[in-house]
């Protein structure tokens, strides 16, 4: 039977690349992002593969969130893949000296947009016993590095959140994965450094993943049989050894 996913954050990166790979599969797809132009972009392409319908709304704004999900016409209703990927770092500053303003946006987009994007959804899941829903973590939710302070947080959350709906919706025959990568050349580090050109030299001298990788992974985990469940996954580039550790070509 054909599945409908819903997929955060798929403008750009690994939510982008998800949703071709998604595509490529025949599964249908609700995509969303701010970025209006973009979504309306990727939509154009993916038509040609598969079934396709964009939301745009802002995870920060609940309102907005639980509109957008409540507008999904009849055909896009059941939900059967969640991908909760929207998400960004913003900033990498020593504790003392961090923005009060990134630690906001990270906390409300990270954790509180992942948490209402599935509140929207997950009662759809539980009244019909089936699901999936993969929260993108990172080895950021492993690890502690330094300067990463609060986005290392809000991965640490993503990942407690989602062992807590692994054990909160196993009895519903919903399935919760943690898919979470080390460094991924995405639009993540333009974000980071808001557009510095130090962006630029963060995956210089070795080859990163790309989100194609995790996005072939992400197909992986919702592609298994119903007994299969892939709970938690960690996937680095083969440069990088754990969050501090990248083997660099000088
Ligand atoms: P990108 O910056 O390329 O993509 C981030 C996506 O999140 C965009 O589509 C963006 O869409 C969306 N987004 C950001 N803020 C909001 C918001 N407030 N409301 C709705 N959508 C939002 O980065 P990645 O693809 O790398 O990041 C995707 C996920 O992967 C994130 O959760 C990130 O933490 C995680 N990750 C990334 C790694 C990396 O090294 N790149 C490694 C490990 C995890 P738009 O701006 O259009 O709203
Ligand atoms: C993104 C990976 O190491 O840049 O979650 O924080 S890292």
């Amino acid at each position: 039977m054909t599945k409908t996913a819903l997929i955060t954050g798929a403008t750009s990166g690994i939510g982008e690349a998800t949703a071709y790979e998604f595509a490529k599969q025949g599964i249908h797809l609700i995509l969303c992002g701010r970025r209006v132009e973009r979504l309306h972009t990727i939509e154009e392409a993916l038509k040609k593969l598969t079934v396709v319908h964009t939301l745009n709304f802002d995870v920060r704004n609940k309102q907005q969130t639980f509109e957008a999900i409540a507008s999904l016409p009849e055909n896009f209703k059941n939900i059967d893949i969640l991908v909760n990927n929207a998400g960004n770092a913003h900033g990498l500053d020593p504790i003392h000296e961090g923005d009060i303003d990134d630690w906001d946006t990270m906390i409300d987009i990270n954790v509180k947009g992942l948490l209402y994007v599935s509140k929207a959804i997950i009662p759809q899941m539980t009244e019909r016993h089936s699901g999936h829903i993969i929260n993108i973590g990172s080895s950021a939710g492993k690890e502690v590095y330094p300067k990463g302070n609060v986005y290392c947080a809000t991965k640490h959350a993503v990942l407690a959140i989602t062992k807590g709906m692994r054990l909160d919706l196993n009895p519903y025959g919903i399935k919760v994965t943690a898919i979470n990568p080390g460094m991924v050349k995405t639009e993540f580090s333009q974000v980071r450094f808001k557009g510095d050109p130090i962006s630029d030299s963060v995956y210089k001298g070795f080859k990163a993943l790309e989100a194609k990788d995790v996005a072939d992974i992400i197909y992986f985990a919702v592609s298994r049989p119903a007994h299969v469940n892939i709970a938690d996954l960690l996937v680095y580039p083969t440069a990088q050894s754990n969050s501090t550790t990248v083997l660099k070509e000088q």
